[in-house]
């Protein structure tokens, strides 16, 4: 691990884990998925996301018609899993902070899932990091800026990958374009897994 990429304040850590790291991980998050697993979140406008989820840790990252929202349970009515020990050290390795996270949003995205340009704003305190782990197949990740329009930059994600968004990067409109599907074989079935981590209480 060297040093990170700087894009627009996005502290980017190219191969921040090995491929032992990454399966590690996974393994992880299996049973995780077991007791609460990922569904396509209803979004205000109608429809449904692309991307499936899940959460682990306190409270869930949840969107219905009413609008988006940190939930204390999974749809089904089971408590969300704790964060796994795993996931908890690559936030500690990043951030060097105290505090941790109490939400751990796992997202999948399959052939064609993608993530629109948004800001990630429902959390309580803005001013904490929000870490992002990269498992599975390439992503193209869009970088806007403060408010919405303007120009972006993009750069591709990989598995093993870590974004830190702190400091102005926190409220910077980004989303998910595509994904190359079938890039890379960590994930059994393809596809891509995102963890973000945040402080949301
Ligand atoms: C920039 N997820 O779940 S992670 C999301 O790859 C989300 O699944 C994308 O955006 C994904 O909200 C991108 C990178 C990311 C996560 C949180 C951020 C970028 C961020 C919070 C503030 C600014
Ligand atoms: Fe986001």
């Amino acid at each position: 691990m060297l040093k990170p990429l700087n894009l627009r304040g996005f502290e980017i850590w190219k191969s921040c884990l090995d491929h032992p790291e990454q399966a590690v991980l996974l393994d992880a998050l299996r049973p995780v998925l077991k007791a609460a697993p990922l569904f396509s979140p209803e979004i205000p406008g109608g429809g449904r996301m692309s991307v499936r989820m899940t959460s682990a840790g306190r409270c869930g990252w949840y969107s219905d018609r009413r609008g988006y929202r940190y939930a204390e349970s999974h749809p089904s009515g089971v408590d969300w899993p704790a964060i796994p020990g795993e996931v908890l050290s690559v936030w500690d390795r990043v951030t060097g902070l105290e505090r941790r996270p109490d939400s751990c949003l796992i997202n999948h995205y399959g052939e064609g899932a993608r993530m629109g340009l948004h800001q990630d704003r429902d959390e309580a305190d803005l001013t904490w990091p929000v870490v992002s782990v990269s498992l599975g197949d390439d992503a193209l990740f869009r970088i806007g800026n403060a408010t919405r329009g303007g120009r972006t930059e993009s750069v591709w994600l990989e598995s093993g990958d870590v974004v830190v968004m702190g400091g102005p990067a926190r409220l910077t409109y980004h989303g998910i374009d595509r994904i190359r599907f079938g890039s890379s074989t960590l994930l059994p079935g393809g596809g891509r897994i995102n963890l973000t981590l945040r402080v949301a209480l």
